[in-house]
């Protein structure tokens, strides 16, 4: 190779080399850019994050500050009363939980549970023990169950919910609540009236619907319930709904009609829709402690539940139930209903409640 080309071959190399410098110099510095901005992006979605969860954790202090008051307040009385754990103490204790409406089986097992801890532990004092009880509360939820509080969506839309329950437990109110919720995920939410039954009820939830910015669908008073599901869900397939709520009349007065009018309205639904309805959402009225817990068993024997949804803990100082649905009904609380308006339905957290519940003790 002669002089000149062994020449031009080097500077060609530097110049190639020094090109892949300057390259690497600005991919470096592109990545790092990137990189940056991501950075800025993972914290300030984190932020958002954990605001969030401060205003969700927020709104379950508020929303429980009846059941708080009613039972913490109990509770730090009893410990004033009583600094050493007695005979007398655990009565008291027995009453204040059965007077929580956690249900008399489930105070039964826990108290079993309370005392075995306080011999095996060897726990003399009362104020130790609150701790505890709050722990155990907790634990009766969370034990031996996965809790699946998440809606089943169904890969091909429309996801089918059919809302049921008796009359006056806040159904409408809840789907309202819950399209509210969706749309602002970005759904697109069907909203159908298959309460034809109460007068005045399908125009209340076509006033919701235009409030929280769903589509409707409804017949007159009087109508089928089924022609009125059959209709509008064959609607939902030709515009695009992603998600469908359907609303049903609470008559329970007979519970082989409530079975038959149940088993009709599933056979439409899955005449349109093999695999749904996705969730059958049970909502109950926390206002009425242990009629509530009867309604669910009754409900589950009659129809396949999905879910639970607790309305009115924000008027209730019986905020337990939660605990004695878990025992007594073994049907997860999806959601819960924290006051009339449609940003007051929230995802039930058992970790948020219990400090909605306990915020005054920790
Ligand atoms: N305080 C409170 N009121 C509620 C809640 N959910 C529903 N309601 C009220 O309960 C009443 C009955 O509700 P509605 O949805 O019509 O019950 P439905 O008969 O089951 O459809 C209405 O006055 C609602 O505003 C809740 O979470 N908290
Ligand atoms: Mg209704």
């Amino acid at each position: 190779m002669g002089l000149f080309n062994k020449i031009k071959n080097m500077f060609a190399k530097d110049k190639s080399d020094e090109i892949e410098v300057i390259n690497k110099e600005k991919l470096n510095e592109v990545s790092e850019i990137v990189e940056e901005e991501k950075v800025q992006k993972e914290e300030k979605t984190e932020f958002i994050e954990e605001k969030k969860v401060k205003e969700e954790v927020k709104v379950y202090e508020k929303g429980l500050t009846k059941s708080r008051e009613g039972f913490v307040s109990k509770l730090a009385n009893l410990t004033n009363k009583y600094h050493k754990i007695t005979e007398d103490y655990f009565d008291e204790l027995e009453e204040i939980l059965i007077m929580a409406d956690i249900g008399v089986d489930t105070v039964i097992s826990f108290m079993d549970r309370l005392r075995k801890r306080v011999k095996h532990e060897n726990i003399e004092s009362t104020e130790y023990l609150k701790e505890i009880i709050v722990d155990e509360l907790f634990i009766i939820y969370v034990n031996d169950s996965v809790i699946v509080n998440k809606i089943n969506f169904s890969e091909k839309k429309p996801t089918v919910i059919l809302f049921v329950g008796v009359n006056g437990v806040g159904k409408t109110t809840t789907i309202a609540k819950l399209a509210n919720k969706m749309i602002d995920e970005g759904k697109k939410v069907k909203l159908i009236a298959g309460d034809t039954f109460r007068a005045g009820a399908t125009r209340q939830l076509e006033e919701w619907a235009t409030r929280v910015g769903a589509s409707f669908y409804g017949k007159e008073e009087g109508a089928d319930p089924s022609s009125v599901i059959y209709d509008g869900l064959s609607l939902s397939l030709e515009d695009d709904t992603d998600v469908v709520m359907i609303d049903t009349a609470g008559r329970l007065q007979n519970k082989v009609n409530l079975m038959n009018e149940l088993e009709k309205i599933n056979r439409v639904i899955g005449k349109i829709i093999p695999d749904a309805p996705h969730e059958v959402l049970l909502v109950i009225d926390a206002t009425t402690g242990q009629n509530g817990i009867s309604q669910a068993i009754a409900f589950k024997e009659i129809t396949n539940i999905t879910g639970i949804v607790l309305t009115k803990l924000d008027g209730t100082a019986k905020g337990g139930i939660v605990l004695a649905i878990k025992e007594q009904v073994g049907i997860p609380v999806k959601y819960i209903g924290l006051g009339e308006r449609k940003e007051d339905l929230q995802v039930f957290d058992i970790e948020k409640y219990i400090y909605g519940l306990f915020k005054d003790m920790m």
